[in-house]
């Protein structure tokens, strides 16, 4: 009995989720999941699990063996046909004798796009493009954006109370949400490729900015610090074993300084802003050459204000807790002269938002 086209995005909502289980582990490969059905009966399911290792599709076939054989094949991305870290999925779905393959969208990558669905389709293959394209595109927004733009994908994060303020007058923010907030923060740190602070939460905070709470990957660290001024004495210098510490700095900042920060272990980059100042947008271009695919921004203020300023954010994840700071001061998250009328504002597309603890979170997209 010939599948229906419903049953085409059942099966890829499946592949979608099995795409999932690879966040943090693939990039900046793509996240991408395979469903092999024959006789309406699930043969074989596989995920692009980590960097390097087998493709989605090559876990599947393995997983369905001679049932590959007429069957049709799910999969989030089309197939590569070019020879990376691994053999192209094309050859091999060919070998395996599937039947038809239905997928969502060309592969950005210029490397194999377009080539896997004509190799495909020159071996007699049945090719049906364009199923939840728009839910695997948006899965794997950070893949199409470095592969597109050269940029990674920018996450701004920041923890506020109920009346704006991300710290007191005094500067404490310790803490500001719950347990449940933070260990979620953690659980994005791992999924990220880098996390990204200014020098002043350095100064402030002292941070870390590792994964400590899921036993989960750590991000490169980065820091934007245009005088090179990070103090040789901080937890981020002591850690530097524990995960790369990038330094974002001015070209104009002391070569000495810049020199030390190299030799404690640190890789600096320099951008073209003034003293007081790093280039964003170049600094983004360079790390998309270091193959960064997404990076979370977690302040402070004068770096978010900069990144919405310029658009260079494309994803906002808000946590707001239950309790009134007050004060005034630049304590707010995002500074500046702000919009003149309401109509002028930064608008929030897609938003979702859920909670934990009493704590609620606002997300959605920028760009
Ligand atoms: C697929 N199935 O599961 C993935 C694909 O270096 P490699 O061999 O791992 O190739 C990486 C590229 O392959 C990646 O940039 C993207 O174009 C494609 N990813 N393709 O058929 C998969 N992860
Ligand atoms: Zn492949």
């Amino acid at each position: 009995m010939p599948l229906m086209k419903e049953h085409d995005e059942e099966y890829m909502t499946l592949a979608l989720e099995l795409a999932e289980k690879g966040r943090g582990m693939v990039e900046p490969n793509p996240m991408v999941g395979a469903v092999i059905v024959k006789n309406n009966e699930i043969v074989g399911k596989g995920y692009h699990k980590n960097y390097g290792g087998a493709h989605a599709e090559i876990h599947a076939i393995n997983e369905g063996g001679v049932n590959c054989k007429g069957a049709t094949l799910y999969v989030t991305m089309e197939p590569c046909a070019h020879y990376g870290k691994t053999a192209p999925c094309a050859a091999a779905i060919i070998l395996a004798g599937i039947a038809k393959v239905v997928t969502t969208c060309v592969d950005p990558n210029p490397v194999t796009s377009g080539k896997g669905v004509k190799q495909l389709q020159a071996a007699g293959i049945t090719v049906r493009m364009g199923v939840m394209e728009d839910q695997a595109k948006k899965l794997n927004a950070p893949f199409f954006k470095l592969i597109q733009k050269g940029m990674p994908y920018i996450i701004v994060k920041w923890a506020m109370s109920i009346d704006g303020k991300i710290a007191t007058v005094t500067g404490d923010s310790k803490w500001i949400t719950s347990e449940e907030s933070r260990r979620y923060v953690h659980t994005l740190r791992s999924q990220v490729d880098g996390v990204m602070v200014g020098i002043n939460t350095v100064l402030k905070d002292d941070p870390l900015l590792t994964c400590r709470f899921n036993g989960g990957r750590n991000p490169k660290r980065i820091i934007i610090d245009s005088r090179a001024s990070l103090p040789l004495t901080s937890a981020l210098i002591r850690t530097v074993q524990q995960s790369e510490i990038i330094i974002a700095v001015s070209k104009n900042a002391p070569q000495k300084k810049v020199e030390i920060l190299r030799q404690s272990g640190c890789r600096v980059i320099e951008t073209n802003g003034d003293y007081d100042h790093v280039d964003l947008k170049e600094l983004f271009l360079k790390l998309g050459s270091m193959r960064l695919t997404n990076i979370m921004v977690e302040g402070g203020s004068k770096i978010i204000t900069s990144l919405l300023k310029e658009r260079l954010a494309d994803k906002i994840i808000v946590f707001i807790a239950p309790i009134i700071i007050g004060g005034c001061g630049d304590t707010s998250p995002v500074l500046g002269k702000g919009v003149e009328n309401v109509c002028d504002a930064l608008k929030i597309r897609e938003v979702r938002h859920y909670r934990f603890s009493d704590d609620i979170v606002v997300e959605g997209l920028l760009n």
